[in-house]
């Protein structure tokens, strides 16, 4: 196994660093110190052909320019706070409303966009970055000093881990999750609606029309969003559900886990054979389809569109601060955030 680094560009005065993870099997997981952004992550097929199965782009500059968080860390909160302001102990809290009048995915310079310290960890069986960054009280807008670490593990298995701990020297709030667009069929060869999605989750969150949950809480029987026996993308992305026209046809919804503790994803791709199996201890995955990726660029050489990646954002509930009946995402001084999810590649579909 080993860690290879490049220099890939610059950015606030500071060196961005590309790390390549290698493991025994061949697969490797590029990242870089800006936003712990994933780059690339390189797995077989069933032929045993090697190809990238994120989106990421070849060129720095294009993270600055056109990057809708891929292969990011988001935080402090992922996801939107409705009118970018909560209240916590009678005092008011005004955040950066970077998708007006609401906060989305932790600010204008949130943790996707900032230059982490970076360690190299060699085990035997592993390879992995510890990632360390400091958020300041009042960064935008949030209270509290929170010190986080965010540590990505690749094994012999074809497993890549992210734990994320933080702790805080005052009341605040904190959900973190990982940005990565997934596309199994490799090198963005075709878009992600012949992909099967399969979750035991019995329950989603209703969005309003700023993609903010309601409070609703909808049964996802007989709907597109029922993926208990496994569903192909693309029945959310053609169907007439008033909840999948109003993300821009396909999802982008926190699908809520039926059991609490640990739960499972898996995610297919039949042509190339590719499985992804996601196991986490987050209560929810928010489900984003890329319905809105159609842009003026290029994401390694292939035109952006829309459903070229799909986004497992597994995390808590979005604008828990604002609905007393959703888990809370409030972490005390003396508390510990911890979380991990753990993303398993297979070149055996079910295996
Ligand atoms: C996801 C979605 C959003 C947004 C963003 C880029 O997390 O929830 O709607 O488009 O990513």
């Amino acid at each position: 196994m080993k860690i290879l680094e490049r220099v890939f560009g610059s950015y606030d005065g500071k060196k961005v660093i590309e790390y390549t993870l290698t493991n025994e099997s061949g697969m490797s997981v590029s990242c870089l110190n800006y936003g712990c952004v994933i780059t690339k992550i390189i797995v077989p097929d069933r032929n045993g052909i090697l190809e990238n199965v994120v989106l990421g782009f070849d060129k720095f500059e294009d993270y600055l320019e056109f990057s809708p968080y891929f292969g990011a860390v988001v935080g402090r909160v992922a996801g939107r706070i409705k009118g970018a302001s909560f209240e916590l102990d009678g005092e008011q809290y005004r955040l950066a409303a970077n998708e007006s009048p609401n906060h989305l995915h932790g600010g204008n310079q949130g943790f996707n966009s900032v230059i982490w310290e970076t360690e190299m960890i060699e085990r035997k069986d592993l390879v992995g970055l510890r990632f360390f960054y400091r958020s300041h009280d009042g960064e935008e807008g949030y209270p509290g000093n929170l010190d986080t670490t965010v540590t990505y593990l690749l094994s012999n298995t074809n497993e890549l881990s992210i734990t994320y701990e933080a702790m805080t020297d005052q009341k605040t709030v904190v959900n973190l999750t990982n940005h990565s667009y997934f596309n199994l069929s490799g090198e963005g060869k075709r878009v992600c609606s012949e992909h099967i999605l399969q979750l035991k989750s019995d329950r989603f969150l209703e969005l309003g029309q700023d993609l903010l949950p309601t409070g609703r809480i909808i049964p996802a029987e007989y709907t597109p969003f029922d993926f208990n026996q496994g569903r192909l993308l693309q029945s959310g992305m053609k169907s007439d559900h008033p909840q999948n026209v109003l993300v821009g046809n396909g999802y982008d919804h926190p699908l809520l886990f039926t059991q609490e503790g640990e739960n499972s994803i898996m995610l297919s791709e039949k042509e190339s054979g590719r499985s992804l199996l996601v196991t986490t201890d987050q209560p929810c995955v928010v489900l984003y389809t890329g319905n809105k990726l159609e842009g003026p660029f290029s994401i390694s050489g292939v035109p952006a569109k829309n459903y070229l990646g799909v986004c497992l954002e597994t995390q808590g509930f979005p604008d828990a601060i604002h609905h007393p009946d959703f888990p809370t995402v409030i972490l005390n001084p003396e508390e510990v955030y911890y979380s991990t999810t753990k993303y398993r590649f297979s070149n055996k579909i079910g295996v």
